[in-house]
């Protein structure tokens, strides 16, 4: 075999700004990911003779779609569907669902990326995918969302299957969106399968799939303080976003006495400077799953106060969870975070630092745990949803508690394993951790698969 010299990071990074024009969040998801690789790779050249991180920056396929479906009042209505699947050399495609203005193929080509890396430091086998489409679900009837969930599935469901990719949800995609796309691929293919995860308990739910990208991004948080023999005991916590993931990453803070003060959605956040408790909690839930209103509410209701179009980055506080939405810590907020006394951030949320932000917290040599191992709870338990579909089974909740724990020490595990820095005994690159632990498990896939 001819062996090629391994590219600098600037030599790999051209050639993927010329094959990705316009894409920028996917450049600088493989840009992060290829800066603690390449220097693996160089290492372990057999990566290099089999160009994996080049493969792995192609997705096996990128699927668009047309959407068109009728509103309330009966005007027609057309959004752009997209699946986009990575990677499959060590499971079936697996990975979420997000219905956002926001999307485009370049936010799917990197949440994409980034699941295949994420899916392999769970442990279990599944490979990368991401779905959605640029629908604003904001003011839609329940019915309109069916509508619109129904079309989307008419179409995405020939390339799905249990053994084949399996979505789930993700920014505005949730229990409510799942039923509706599993009742649609159900009446299609006649077939009552585990094709999607994160499904009601009364059709092949698992318990704690709801809670599992929460809690899993605090027990990280735990691990990573417990490595040092600290804990989340009576520590200011600041979090971003309001939804599933904000939502039970708080109810598990609430649980270990650290103190959340902030939650924040796409018009502001609020600062409640006597703590979220678990009573406020409750309000915030019903507020963001059932009523669907904004966060301001949580000022009025309990005195708090709320910042218009803000993020929650220049309140004071140790512990940081974002877990809204990519790119909300810019490079300011990082350095604001790390004078205001910021000593570990674990990232619920995928890719909510920008690279110079996680640059400044690396340099900082601050606890930082990027999404992709601090946020694989969700995916884990959804792994293990389908191996109880596949069994026809449902575990016990506590039986999949403790899975879950254990996975996310494993996860923390094999990132520490991965993410030595020579001379410095003391300090973790969970950066280069997760990024190498979850490369090198696919890369060997593949190589035993050959060229395909
Ligand atoms: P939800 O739709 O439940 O909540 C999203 C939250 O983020 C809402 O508060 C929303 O505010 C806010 N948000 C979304 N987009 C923006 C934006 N552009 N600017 C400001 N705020 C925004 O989604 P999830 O909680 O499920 O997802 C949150 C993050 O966690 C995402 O990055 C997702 O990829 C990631 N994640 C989710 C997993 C899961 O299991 N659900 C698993 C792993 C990662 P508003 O209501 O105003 O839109
Ligand atoms: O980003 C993610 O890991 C998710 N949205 C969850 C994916 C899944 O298949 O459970």
């Amino acid at each position: 075999m001819t062996r090629d010299k391994v590219p600098t990071l600037q030599e790999f990074v051209e050639g993927l700004e010329k094959r990705n024009p316009g894409q920028p969040e996917f450049i600088q998801a493989v840009k992060e990911v290829a800066e603690g690789v390449l220097e693996h790779v160089r290492d372990h050249p057999r990566y290099n003779d089999h160009q994996i991180l080049e493969r792995l920056a192609e997705p096996d396929r990128v699927i668009s779609f047309r959407v068109c479906w009728h509103d309330d009042k009966g005007h027609v209505r057309v959004n752009r569907g997209y699946r986009i699947q990575n990677n499959n050399a060590i499971g079936p495609y697996k990975g979420g669902i997000r219905f956002h203005p926001t999307v485009n193929q370049s936010v799917l080509k990197f949440l994409a990326f980034e699941q295949t890396f994420k899916n392999a430091l769970t442990g279990l086998p599944m490979g990368g995918a991401k779905g959605g489409a640029n629908l604003d679900p904001k003011g839609k009837s329940d019915a309109e969302i069916m509508r619109f969930c129904q079309s989307f599935m008419s179409e995405l469901y020939r390339h799905l299957g249990e053994d084949v990719d399996i979505p789930a949800g993700d920014i505005g995609v949730g229990g409510r969106e799942i039923g509706y796309m599993f009742g649609q691929y159900k009446r299609i293919t006649n077939r009552y399968v585990g094709v999607l995860t994160g499904k009601g308990m009364e059709f092949g739910g698992s318990p704690i799939r709801v809670e599992a990208t929460g809690y899993g991004a605090v027990y990280f948080m735990e691990d990573m303080l417990k490595r040092v023999n600290e804990s989340l005991e009576g520590r200011t916590c600041i979090v971003s976003g309001s939804g599933n993931v904000a939502q039970h990453a708080v109810e598990k803070i609430l649980a270990l006495g650290g103190k959340p003060v902030t939650l924040s959605d796409s018009s502001g956040f609020i600062f409640d400077k006597a703590g979220i408790s678990t009573e406020k909690l409750a309000f915030v839930k019903d507020l963001k799953n059932n009523r669907r209103g904004r966060i301001e509410d949580y000022a009025g209701e309990f005195g708090a106060e709320f910042h218009a179009r803000a993020r929650p980055w220049t309140v004071p506080g140790e512990l940081a969870f974002p877990c809204a939405t990519q790119n909300e810590i810019s490079a300011d907020d990082a350095k604001t975070m790390l004078s205001n006394g910021v000593v570990a951030v674990a990232e619920g949320a995928n890719m909510p630092s920008t690279l110079e932000a996680v640059k400044l917290f690396q340099y900082a040599r601050i606890k930082f745990a990027p999404g992709k191992a601090a946020n694989a709870g969700g995916v884990a338990v959804s792994g293990l949803e389908m191996s109880q579909n596949s069994a026809r089974i449902t575990w016990k909740e506590q039986e999949l508690q403790r899975l879950l724990r254990d996975i996310m020490q494993e996860i923390h595990d094999r990132c520490q394993h991965y993410g030595g820095v020579a001379g410095e005994a003391n300090y973790i690159d969970y950066v280069k951790g997760a990024n190498v632990g979850g490369f090198v498990k696919v890369a060997d896939a593949m190589i035993a698969q050959g060229i395909v």
